[in-house]
């Protein structure tokens, strides 16, 4: 019995500022991926595997985590990132299967780059050596303005911000401005969607997106 060949394996990866929407997105794409049948990797970062998800705590949550500088900043998130390409991501795209990933590579370009005025350089050179050749077939940038993002992030609040929560409204208009430089610059694998859609409009746009784009 002849079998069917395995699909290839696809990479997504879902960007944009706090509370712009990315994991409600998410789970309306997983939920149509799986609907359509094909095996799916959900993850996130900095975390997705048991040692990035300890670096993700000493990034957002840990006391030793204040006063951080930038550099350092930068080598925790890329460590998560390396482990989660090797052990997860990497595997999972060779089985065929199809990875969403909750903020990837660019979230360093955006936050640590940008934002921390590390220069373009050195942090896409360490982008570069944490993923290898692993790059996103497809980035949805979800892009809300800023004082939409901040709003959102304090109306869900639960308690006390993270550590890059609490970073003032400057810092996140440098996040959503170089968000939508990424669109301009990489438009073949950057879709910039409006967060202030409905989220059932932005569930179709995206969807409709992902079919026409990756097949
Ligand atoms: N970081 C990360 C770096 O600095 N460098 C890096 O390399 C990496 C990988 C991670 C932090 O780390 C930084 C960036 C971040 O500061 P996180 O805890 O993972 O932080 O959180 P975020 O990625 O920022 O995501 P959030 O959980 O804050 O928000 P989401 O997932 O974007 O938004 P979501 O879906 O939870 O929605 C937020 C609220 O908005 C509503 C939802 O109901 C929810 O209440 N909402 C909408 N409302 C109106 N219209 C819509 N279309 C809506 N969609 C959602």
């Amino acid at each position: 019995m002849p079998t069917s060949p395995k699909p290839a394996g696809k990479l997504i990866s879902f960007e944009g500022s706090e509370g712009s929407g990315k994991s409600t997105q998410i789970a309306r794409l997983v939920a149509h991926l799986q609907q359509a049948g094909r095996e799916i990797v959900s993850t996130r970062e900095p975390g997705g595997t048991e040692l990035g998800e300890r670096i993700r705590d000493i990034l957002l949550h840990k006391d030793e985590g204040q006063g951080m500088c930038a550099e350092a900043e930068l080598l925790l998130f890329t460590a998560a990132r390396a482990q989660l390409v090797r052990t997860v991501i990497t595997p999972a795209l060779k089985r065929g299967a199809v990875v969403v990933s909750d903020r990837y590579l660019d979230s360093s370009t955006v936050y640590q780059g940008a934002a921390r005025n590390l220069a373009a350089g050195p942090v896409a050179a360490v982008n570069g050596f944490a993923v290898g050749e692993v790059m996103p077939h497809l980035t949805v940038v979800i892009d809300v303005p800023t004082e939409v993002s901040l709003a959102r992030v304090r109306a869900r609040s639960t308690g006390r911000p993270d550590r890059i929560e609490r970073e003032d409204a400057a810092f996140f208009q440098k996040v959503r401005d170089a968000y939508l430089q990424l669109g301009k610059d990489w438009p073949q694998r950057v879709l910039v969607v409006d967060g202030t859609r409905p989220p059932d409009a932005l569930e179709q746009q995206i969807w409709a997106e992902v079919q026409q784009r990756l097949g």
